[in-house]
């Protein structure tokens, strides 16, 4: 267990072990939860189930999930991109994938919620109908960045455990807070998505050729609060996923290639992540999208990937997005986040490419 967590809501340190047990009452409101004398450890789990611990750190109390503590320092993971990028449709392709327990068995990974409330409903609500009945996910509201899922992932080879953490940023909040995005201060990676519909000529003749102004904002204020605004490199791992390659698809050789003859087991296999960044390098490169690799050529370690989220465009009626298939199809997008596991040590050098032989 760490003995300090830094909170990424308000960015105190939590002392773990002094940490009051709260779970939320019906208005969503702290309330302690204490050991009753005599309280056997079953009874006493079983009540723990939903509890959280309580960050003073200042301002509004708010809370952390119960176990975010116990693995050591918990990997917080955000997703980048300006607004509609396709964040988080993307996250929740990413969490769908990370849910299909076959798969993460094949790499040795056992995957739960860490807060089982908050798990269940982002599994509810946002991925099965996502994934099941093809409906588009709604835009993210303008506000403060939040726990989107947080997970408890154990690796079976190493025998350790993690607890993962992952926001989604509102585009909007981010273009106008430029100084209130606290998570920023406790993140350990990031995925930094690239909408192709934004650059210029790729889907269409309008689009940018300076690149996402998320991506400098992100980069520059964690250059300041790290202290390392002089240095070439940031200490962070990043995952730039081109997104919404369903787009550019069967017109673009270098894309092309990675959705062809890719079988879903190709997903788990990680040795062709140094293939796939030359690739989509040499694709951004070729087509005046250099503005968008600033989070590859900043951060000193970091991978770049093709993907979609829906596999299709979504049809539009009565103001709710569909596919027109009845589902939605993730390609590619499990791969971003199992190099950036590797990257934060949550997989071994000795996953690497393991999945594939399974
Ligand atoms: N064609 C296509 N459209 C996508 C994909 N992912 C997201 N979109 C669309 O892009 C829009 C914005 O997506 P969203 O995830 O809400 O973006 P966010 O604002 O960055 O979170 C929506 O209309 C989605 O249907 C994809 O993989 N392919
Ligand atoms: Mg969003
Ligand atoms: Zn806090």
């Amino acid at each position: 267990m760490t003995d300090h967590v830094r909170c990424p809501i308000c960015l105190s340190t939590v002392d773990w072990a002094q940490a009051e047990t709260v779970t939320l009452n019906a208005d969503g409101r702290p309330e302690p939860l204490v050991r009753l004398p005599g309280e056997d450890d079953v009874r006493w789990n079983h009540r723990r189930l939903d509890a959280y611990r309580l960050c003073a750190g200042g301002g509004e109390p708010h809370v952390l999930p119960g176990r975010y503590g116990d693995f050591g320092e918990p990997l917080v993971i955000g997703v980048v991109g300006e607004s509609a990028a396709g964040k988080s449709h993307l996250l929740a392709a990413m969490l769908g994938m990370l849910s299909d327990v076959d798969r993460m068995a094949r790499l040795g990974l056992v995957v739960g919620g860490l807060d089982l409330k908050l798990h269940q409903r982002y599994l509810k609500d946002v991925v099965r109908p996502f994934l099941d009945q093809g409906l588009g996910l709604a835009g993210t509201p303008a506000q403060p960045p939040e726990f989107t899922d947080a997970l408890w992932i154990h690796n079976s080879n190493t025998g350790r455990s993690f607890a993962v953490a992952f926001f989604d940023v509102s585009g909007e909040w981010l273009a106008d807070h430029d100084a209130e995005v606290p998570f920023l201060g406790a993140v350990s990676a990031l995925v930094f998505v690239v909408d192709p519909t934004r650059i210029r000529g790729l889907t269409a003749t309008g689009g940018s050729v300076t690149g996402d102004p998320s991506f400098g904002v992100v980069l520059d204020k964690i250059a300041r609060l790290r202290g390392v605004d002089g240095s070439q490199f940031l200490p962070l791992p990043a995952a730039v996923v081109i997104g919404k390659c369903d787009l550019l698809r069967h017109h673009e050789n270098l894309v092309d290639r990675w959705f062809q003859n890719a079988s879903p087991d190709e997903e788990l296999h990680l040795a062709t992540v140094e293939e796939e960044s030359e690739d989509a390098y040499a694709f951004l490169s070729s087509r005046d999208a250099r503005g968008w690799l600033a989070p590859f050529v900043r951060c000193a370690r970091s991978t770049l990937h093709f993907a979609t989220a829906t596999g299709h465009k979504a049809v539009e009626a009565d103001g709710v997005q569909r596919s027109p298939h009845g589902s939605f199809a993730p390609r590619r997008t499990l791969k971003p986040m199992l190099a950036l596991f590797a990257m934060c040590g949550v997989l071994g050098p000795t996953d690497l490419g393991q999945g594939a032989a399974g």
